[in-house]
């Protein structure tokens, strides 16, 4: 039953990444964070105990967990059979449902990499994903009415040397229903190799690879199960994507299948509807990204009944994007004393206010770190400690925060300290109590609702468009979505009369065109003859958000 491990020479973490230096390593072990368990194996525990219990149930149906551990160990097979094994990459594009749960664990199971990309992502970003991953294989999603996303993936297919096939939900479905059941061994690389890759929302050019291993990520879970209390009556739905690494692992529904819980997915994100799922499924944790939660409350002011609807919440866990303390305090009247804010990242670190905190700390703050063997620095520019209780750039180290992207040198290097430690990018300020209170940001990157988007790669996709000259994308703040992409464009002068072509509804299509992802394109355009620079010639982002808020005020 237990897998083999490989004593390979160079796993892959060295050979693409950074791993944690031996001596962290060694530590991290010997202090009990890295257990030597194997992530695929996480509902093992509950496949056991309790095998009739529902473990995952969607908008189309439910598996309990000893259906769950079959359709694993079936679809481990079939992958196995189709010439899948130890540290190929596959690209995964699934929604909310059954068979994301089941085809993460079943290609980890075989030593498989899973590559999570967003059900927004496109051609574009698939392309440049699977190259820097070198995957050898795309599952995607069914045909939806305006996306066909075998076709995309077939397109992939043809431009990465790499990649070799594509697998629809649907054949996923079906290979996991018939397959044979087979308890094989396969041959597997150790517990602190790369276990999947995230995507990063970056700001750089492209999106960078997050490689977690079996060892840190399982830690992260076990704690935020600790912190989050969460028991086999736990019920958990997941309305944000699954694959993002909040709802996968804060605890997240692999958090709830390690406790032996129930997850419930769901593609449905209208109020009415969870509102019904809440209610029908008895739900006791939900995570929320702000302008969810905003809808939450709108929808309760607009239908009081519905509140009775949530009586079954113990947790309303909001993270992703700054929650305002106005928001915070609507959410502690419509579900008293559930509340709790979550600011994390796929890199490692996740902060969490704790459910006996005061209400000040559960509006005020965004929590604080998780485990004790987190590491904290907060620093100015220079990189010198700020004096206690002042804002700075939070930099954090720990037995779960990676120490570099997955073949990103020149990022690692912008990335990370000398000394290992991340730049989050986020500017904080730090509580005598520890609690983080997240104040802004240094990075280049428009938060638009907890989806994160990197200026730059947008920039440079506007600059292939005949009619721009220069483009500069900023965040602006939005009521609902908190932030909102503003593109700022010099049009082309010669040959072009200017204007002509930089409507949004051109560039929108433009974008579309060059398969970006559908939340990347701006939500507004400006258009300026020259932007303005700093003292040293570059254009000031600075400068620029300013001159939009002068402007706003003036129009309002
Ligand atoms: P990513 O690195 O793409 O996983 O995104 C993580 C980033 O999201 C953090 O570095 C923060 O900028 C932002 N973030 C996550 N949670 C919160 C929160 N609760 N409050 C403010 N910002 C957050
Ligand atoms: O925004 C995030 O990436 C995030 C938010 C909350 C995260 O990764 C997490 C918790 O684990």
């Amino acid at each position: 039953m237990n897998p083999q491990t490989m004593n390979s020479a160079t796993p892959l973490l060295a050979a693409g990444g950074r791993p944690w230096p031996a001596e962290a390593a060694a530590a991290y072990r010997r202090d009990g964070y890295w257990t030597g368990e194997r992530l695929d194996r996480i509902a093992e525990a509950a496949i056991r105990a309790t095998p009739d219990h529902p473990a995952v149930v969607d908008d189309h149906g439910q598996l309990s967990y000893a259906e769950l551990g079959a359709r694993i160990s079936r679809l481990a097979a079939v992958f196995s059979h189709r010439g899948l094994t130890d540290r190929d990459r596959v690209i995964l594009q699934l929604p909310n449902r059954i068979e994301l749960v089941v085809c993460a664990l079943a290609l980890m199971r075989i030593g498989a990499i899973p590559v999570y990309c967003l059900g927004s992502s496109r051609e574009r970003e698939l392309t440049a994903v699977a190259d820097r991953a070198k995957a050898v294989a795309l599952i995607v999603g069914d045909m939806t009415a305006d996306y066909d996303a075998a076709r995309v993936a077939a397109d992939v297919v043809e431009q990465v040397a790499s990649a070799r096939w594509v697998m629809t939900a649907e054949q996923l479905r079906s290979a996991s229903i018939t397959g044979r059941e087979l308890e094989q061994t396969y041959r597997v690389s150790g517990t602190d190799d790369i276990a999947f890759l995230q995507l990063s929302g970056g700001t750089t050019g492209l999106p960078k690879l997050i490689p977690r291993t079996h060892d840190d990520y399982l830690y992260s879970i076990r704690r935020s199960n600790v912190v989050c209390g969460l028991t086999p009556q736990d019920v958990f739905l997941s309305v944000i994507p699954a694959v993002h690494n909040f709802p996968m692992s804060s605890p997240g529904f692999l958090g709830v299948l390690l406790a032996g819980g129930t997850v419930v997915l769901t593609e449905d994100q209208l109020p009415g509807a969870v509102f019904d799922l809440v209610a029908l499924h008895r739900v006791t944790v939900v995570p929320l990204v702000p302008p969810l939660a905003h809808l939450w409350v709108n929808h309760a002011e607009l239908e009081p009944d519905a509140i009775g609807q949530l009586s079954s919440l113990r947790l309303l866990q909001v993270g992703g994007a700054k929650l305002v303390p106005e928001l915070a305090r609507r959410l502690m009247e419509l579900v008293p004393g559930t509340l709790q804010q979550v600011f994390g990242m796929a890199e490692g670190l996740v902060c969490y206010t704790r459910p006996d905190d005061d209400a000040d700390t559960v509006i005020g703050t965004q929590g604080r770190p998780m485990s004790a063997a987190d590491e904290i620095r907060i620093v100015d520019e220079q990189d010198r400690p700020v004096a206690s209780g002042h804002r700075g750039h939070l930099l954090t180290r720990g037995p779960y925060t990676i120490r570099g992207y997955f073949r990103s040198p020149e990022a690692n290097r912008q990335a990370f300290t000398e000394d290992g430690f991340y730049r989050t990018g986020d500017i904080v300020r730090q509580r005598a109590d520890g609690s983080l209170i997240v104040e802004g940001r240094s990075k280049d990157q428009i938060n638009r609702g907890g989806e994160k988007i990197s200026a730059e790669e947008v920039e440079d996709i506007l600059l292939a468009h005949p009619a721009i000259d220069d483009a500069v994308v900023v965040a602006e703040p939005d009521e609902y979505l908190g932030e909102r992409s503003v593109a700022i464009i010099v049009p082309a002068r010669a040959g072009t009369s200017a204007n002509s072509g930089v409507d949004r509804k051109s560039i929108a299509s433009h974008l579309r065109d060059c398969g970006v992802d559908v939340m990347k394109v701006p939500d507004r355009i400006e258009t300026t003859e020259q932007f303005p620079v700093t003292g040293v010639g570059k254009i000031s982002r600075v400068r620029l958000r300013t001159l939009l808020r002068e402007q706003r005020s003036t129009n309002a």
